[in-house]
Parts: C-alpha cells; sequence; structure tokens
C-alpha cells in the first residue's frame, strides 16, 4: 500500500469570506477536508503566520496599494492586506474545520522580510519549515494537496511536493483562488499540470 499524506494548505479566518484576504467560496474547503481527512496514513496543516508588521504588507510601505509589486530582498513580492497576523482570529483555522486529525502543523511566513507561500520552503527557498524531513520521515510516497489559496499557497506547496520527489496530487474539489486578475486560477492549474501535478477528485480517493 502507497502511504498517502494531505496537506491542508491554509485553512484559515483571513482566507474566508468576511475575512482580510477573503478567498471567494474559500469556506466551501472545510467540508471538503473534513470528509477526506481519515482517508490518509497522516495530515498535516499549514498556517499562514505573520508578525504584524510583515514586508509583504502594503501598509509596510509608504506610498505603495495592495496588488501592487515591489522587491523585497531581490525577490518579487505582491502586496497584501494585513492577515494572519500570529495570535489574532484571522490566522486561526476556520471553525468546523476538523483539528483533531491533523497530525502536525507548519507555520510560514515569520520572517518578517520573507514571505513564504510553499508550506515548505520561504519563497528564497532559504528556510525548510520542517515539512520535507516530517513526511520523508513517515516513509510518504503520496502527497495530497488542497486548501487555499489555489493560485498561491496551493500552487507553491505542490510545485516543491513534486520537486521534492513526492508523486503529488491536487484535490479539485478543495482548492479556492484569489484571482487577483481573472484566469488566474486556471492559470495555476495549468502550472501544476505541466510539470506533472495530477488533478484529482474526491472520488478517486
Ligand atoms: C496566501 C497570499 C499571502 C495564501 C498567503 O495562503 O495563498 N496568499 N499569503
Ligand atoms: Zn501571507
Amino acid at each position: 500500500m502507497k502511504r498517502k499524506a494531505l496537506i491542508l494548505v491554509d485553512i484559515q479566518n483571513d482566507f474566508i469570506p468576511g475575512g482580510a484576504l477573503a478567498v471567494e467560496k474559500g469556506d466551501e474547503v472545510v467540508a471538503v477536508a473534513n470528509s477526506i481527512m481519515e482517508k490518509f496514513d497522516i495530515v498535516v496543516a499549514s498556517q499562514d503566520y505573520h508578525p504584524k508588521n510583515h514586508l509583504s504588507f502594503a501598509s509596510q510601505h509608504e506610498g505603495k496599494n495592495i496588488g501592487d509589486v515591489i522587491d523585497l530582498k531581490g525577490l518579487p513580492q505582491n502586496l497584501w492586506p494585513d492577515h494572519c497576523i500570529e495570535n489574532t482570529k484571522g490566522s486561526e483555522f476556520v471553525k468546523g474545520l476538523d483539528v483533531s486529525k491533523i497530525n502536525e502543523v507548519f507555520q510560514k511566513g515569520m520572517d518578517r522580510e520573507i514571505d513564504s507561500y510553499s508550506a515548505f520552503f520561504d519563497n528564497g527557498r532559504k528556510k525548510a519549515t520542517g515539512l520535507s524531513t516530517y513526511l520523508g520521515k513517515r516513509m510518504i510516497d503520496e502527497v495530497y494537496v488542497m486548501g487555499l489559496a489555489t493560485d498561491y499557497c496551493v500552487k507553491f506547496t505542490a510545485l516543491d511536493s513534486l520537486h521534492l520527489g513526492f508523486n503529488t496530487k491536487v484535490i479539485k474539489e478543495g482548492i479556492r483562488a484569489v484571482e487577483l486578475e481573472a484566469g488566474d486560477s486556471e492559470k495555476a492549474i495549468k502550472d501544476m499540470e505541466n510539470p506533472g501535478i495530477e488533478m484529482v477528485s474526491i472520488d478517486d480517493l
């Protein structure tokens, strides 16, 4: 039997309707997650977790607006509304998510100076979160990814998983996109499929 892990990406209050960086219908992924967690050997969750002065926030850059792109330590950085601040409601997992089935939580984005979309590494790939080692130690063969948001954290988590050598699949009912621009969701799905990530349905599990 293949050993399967499920990564729940950033299912947090700030990414659902009413939150600071709301993803349309983001709350709908909660029921999907709850319905499939028992099918996996390991379930982990990532948590976007920023200090209140994080440099991905437009509020930290005089004269800049949400949606602008700046250079942050040599990397292009989208500027976001303040979101997922440590020890606030916005960074907590969405109520209703069955956290009792989550084996381990990996936080990311704690360093003020570097953003971290992937649950595995920061955007400069300088620091690992520990997730890769965690999955390796548990002899995981297949990694399934779902959560928020398709065009950012889901995409970069799935791509890193693939590049680390895990057979990687994304659960299509379990993702929703920010869509700063129309078409971003479809583009992100192509960016994942092209290098070999498979899009699967909950009915295939
Ligand atoms: C995310 C933007 C900024 C995400 C996190 O979880 O997709 N997007 N921080
Ligand atoms: Zn963030």
